[in-house]
């Protein structure tokens, strides 16, 4: 009835338009010749932001009042991207609201630009998580996502002369509407001091933390929306704060700077995001901000067993604590702290609680990544939580010492302490000893995780083992990112593939119908324009919608191997050059990611692609043919532009280097033909697309592993094939950088000497395989067949089937539906 629908819950167009205008005039204090497009943004946010309330509230009293079993899922990144769109999808109000906008005389896609995301994540493991709890609301889980509220996400990246150059992201300074504070929630968190031992009045022996210093955990909770149900599910992120009565006892001792000090290091811990991805860094304000989050998150969660007057003995019952990687694995000995020391539980009660609650997903295979505190940190931080490790561990090693009689070697691998030179904690260990379930990414990985990695605790309990393919959102990744597809898909299949992405199968038939391809041809230019819009404006470059689009955006790393990729263009470039006559497919080569700030080779690799870029894009000979541009500041956001226009898609990792990618993921859904090697999930997205839409290269696992074995040299490689030889040559001796020989000197030589990522040997196979690509998309009918084939078969990797496997296999929680409350 829209006499009397309500302008704070009602979808209509006309109710949307007067609550945008009484929040522009109500909060944010502006009538619309004075707003700003901020102003706008901000009204339009509180517009959708009270519809997803009644959706939050109704999910709450839904999920209290059953009891249900709920996942917790623990994780120090979340890598959100933009809200406010996605938002709109899942409520079904976008094109209303877009329409609302118009009638005003606004532009909707100058307001949705306005937003600046929050990057609360580093890269993959951040952004999976995202889907993750885009898939829980959809399906209707009772789930909460806990975190960090960092005040400064991921730097900003701008590139000058080329390189890369880190701004601070200051991601709150205009306000964020998504969030709520609950400060009447607020916990206090301990750190650092001593233990007491003493024995109890009935001659038990126990130990009590008295700590140096209190935080407070502050929530701000974030409602995430299902996809057109009336679940908005919780993630919880916190902020650290200095407890008041603190602040009061000092200040009256007329302490004003000691006063104000506390506060700021309280207010540290949650300052910033540590930008490195595959890297640990061992900085003792991590280890504080990991047990942060998990002591708030922990506490939060007895609270709510405390309200529906459920015990703590059921606390495994109640949750299912999923870590995110080994940053949550702090949570196994803080849980057992609580049971122990302040709930009185015996050993083993405390420890049966603890194992059947935690599962662990492992997220990498590089060394340099898995996570280890030295000892005497840890002890220093939380000198509690470091004897409980120690227990956990003496009576770990007994069982394995019982199993594996004699074998001190596997003892000393499995032990929760690396005892090699200086003491380490070794987080996966005791991620895996304190979880019920283990597992990883990508079939591969979870392969490589039982013989290599974790292969002695696979051989100890192999059950608990299990793998779990990544999956991304086709909500925000095609439905949002791509709707020309995205009609294109429901007035083909219906709209059905948003909820159930292996509707897409319907699709495959098209790919032999003429009239389809060419209507899918129409739709990719058409796409591709926009793009070629974007980066016009972004970048100030122009680019040819005719020319293959052929992109590479991940983090930058020598694992993922972009400069493989320059070398490809770079060889190209020789060709052209000597033989103006050559056939070459005229090519877009698009690069985006960030490198960790002290990751120099990662840094020298952007230097190197601006570099190419700039010589290349200025030679009339190949201006034609050859495009390199270099997309500063890859988000979500810009994600979201890129994977619809994408026409390659480059997953050129190692093979066995790359857990699983997900990116590999949003250019299929998008109709982007990959070129990889057998690495992580490339390999499923092979099978689930034939081998036939797939463009393999490369050296598998096995070769690898045994080419390292025998002793690889790269200078063999290097001094035996011409081309790689005369493209190597050409980048050190400055070619690319207006003769310095010396900028790009460390990379070569490290190339030619070392090569640990093998680059050398996959030059050919790489080379030769993207002769294929070029002569394939020649055959426009031949292309946009396999295109569609990729689509039709991307539904293995929506983030719905990852989390359904999770829930069946890992969590045993069932979906809650939920009904509007009035
Ligand atoms: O599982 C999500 C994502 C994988 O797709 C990537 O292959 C992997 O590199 C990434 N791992 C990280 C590293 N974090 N740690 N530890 O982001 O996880």
């Amino acid at each position: 009835n829209p006499v009397c629908e309500d302008n704070r819950t009602a979808l209509t167009k006309g109710a949307l338009k007067r609550a945008f205008l009484d929040n522009l005039f109500y909060f944010q204090g502006k009538f619309p010749a004075l707003a700003t497009r901020n102003d706008y943004y901000m009204a339009l946010a509180y517009t959708v932001r009270d519809r997803l309330l009644q959706r939050w509230i109704s999910t709450a009293e839904a999920y209290a009042a059953s009891q249900a079993r709920t996942v917790a899922y623990l994780s120090a990144e979340f890598l959100l991207g933009p809200h406010l769109g996605n938002n709109l999808l899942n409520l079904g109000i976008y094109d209303t609201a877009r329409q609302a906008l118009r009638e005003l005389g606004l532009s909707f896609e100058e307001i949705l630009a306005q937003e600046e995301e929050p990057g609360l994540g580093n890269g993959g493991l951040g952004r999976l998580a995202a889907c993750f709890l885009d898939s829980m609301a959809t399906l209707e889980i009772p789930s909460l996502g806990y975190g960090i509220r960092y005040e400064f996400g991921i730097f900003a990246q701008d590139i000058v002369d080329g390189g890369q150059v880190e701004l601070t992201d200051k991601w709150l300074r205009f306000g964020n509407p998504w969030e709520i504070p609950r400060p009447e929630w607020a916990v206090e968190v301990h750190l650092g001091g001593h233990t007491h031992h003493f024995v109890d009045r009935d001659g038990r022996h126990r130990a009590q933390w008295v700590p140096a210093m209190t935080v407070m955990g502050t929530p701000y909770d974030t409602p995430i929306l299902g996809y057109r149900n009336n679940t908005a599910n919780t993630l919880r992120l916190w902020r650290a704060e200095a407890p008041e009565s603190f602040d009061l006892t000092t200040f009256n001792r007329g302490d004003y700077w000691g006063a104000v000090n506390k506060k700021v290091i309280s207010e540290n811990i949650t300052k910033v995001l540590y930008p490195n991805d595959e890297q640990i860094q061992g900085k003792e304000l991590r280890l504080q901000q990991q047990y942060f989050f998990v002591a708030c998150s922990l506490k939060d969660m007895m609270r709510i067993m405390r309200n529906q007057g459920i015990p703590l003995e059921k606390f495994h019952q109640k949750f299912a604590v999923q870590l995110n990687d080994t940053h949550p694995a702090v949570a196994i000995a803080e849980l057992m702290r609580i049971l122990i020391d302040e709930q009185d539980m015996e050993w083993d009660r405390a420890w049966s609680i603890t194992r059947n609650t935690f599962a662990y997903t492992n997220h990498t295979l590089l060394p340099e990544a898995l996570e280890q505190w030295p000892v005497h940190l840890f002890g220093r931080v939380l000198p509690r939580h470091m004897e409980l490790i120690m227990e956990i561990n003496a009576r770990f090693l007994d069982e394995v010492r019982i199993r594996f009689l004699g074998d001190h070697d596997r003892l000393a691998r499995m032990s929760l302490i690396n005892e090699h030179g200086e003491r380490y904690v070794r987080m996966a260990n005791l991620a895996c000893v304190g979880s019920q379930a283990i597992n990883g990414v990508a079939a591969l990985h979870t392969e490589l995780l039982k013989q290599d990695v974790l292969a002695d605790f696979y051989a100890f309990a192999p059950k608990k083992f299990s793998n779990k393919t990544n999956g991304v959102t086709p909500r925000r990744f095609v439905a949002l990112a791509n709707p020309r597809l995205a009609r294109l898909l429901d007035r083909t299949i219906g709209d059905g593939w948003v909820r159930d992405l292996d509707r897409l199968r319907g699709l495959e038939t098209y790919a032999d119908d003429a009239a389809f391809r060419s209507e899918w041809r129409y739709i990719k230019r058409a796409v591709k324009e926009d793009f070629a819009g974007f980066a016009r404006r972004r970048l100030g470059v122009a680019i040819d919608p005719n020319s293959l689009f052929d992109v590479q955006v991940k983090r930058i790393h020598e694992y993922k191997r972009q400069h493989l990729n320059v070398l490809h263009i770079v060889a190209l470039y020789h060709r052209i050059k000597n033989d103006p006559n050559v056939t070459i497919t005229p090519r877009t080569f698009i690069f985006g990611g960030k490198a960790a700030p002290g990751y120099h080779m990662a840094k020298l690799m952007i230097r190197l692609i601006t570099a190419v870029g700039d010589t290349i894009n200025r030679d009339p000979d190949v201006r034609d043919l050859l495009k390199v541009v270099f997309l500063p500041n890859f988000n979500v956001g810009a994600g979201q532009w890129v994977y619809p226009a994408a026409e390659l898609s480059e997953q050129i990792s190692t093979a066995g280097k790359e857990a699983s990618g997900t990116g590999n993921m949003k250019f299929m859904m998008n109709g982007a033909l990959t070129i990889g090697t057998l690495d992580g999930a490339n390999i499923e997205i092979r099978e689930e697309a034939g081998p036939e839409n797939f463009f393999l290269f490369g050296l598998t696992t096995e070769e690898v592993q045994a080419m390292q074995r025998q002793g690889y040299r790269p200078p063999d490689w290097y001094h035996a094939n011409p081309e790689l030889k005369a493209v190597l040559d050409l980048i050190r001796d400055g070619h690319f950088c207006r003769g310095d020989r010396h900028l790009f000197q460390p990379l070569v030589d490290h190339l030619i000497n070392h090569d640990p990522y093998m680059l050398l040997a996959d030059f050919q196979s790489y080379v030769d395989c993207q002769a294929d690509v070029g002569e394939a998309y020649r055959d426009k009918e031949r292309w946009s067949r396999m295109a569609i084939l990729n689509v039709a078969r991307s539904g293995k990797f929506s983030s719905d089937r990852t989390i359904r496997d999770y829930c069946r296999d890992i969590w045993r929680v069932e979906p809650k539906s939920v009904q509007l409350s009035s």
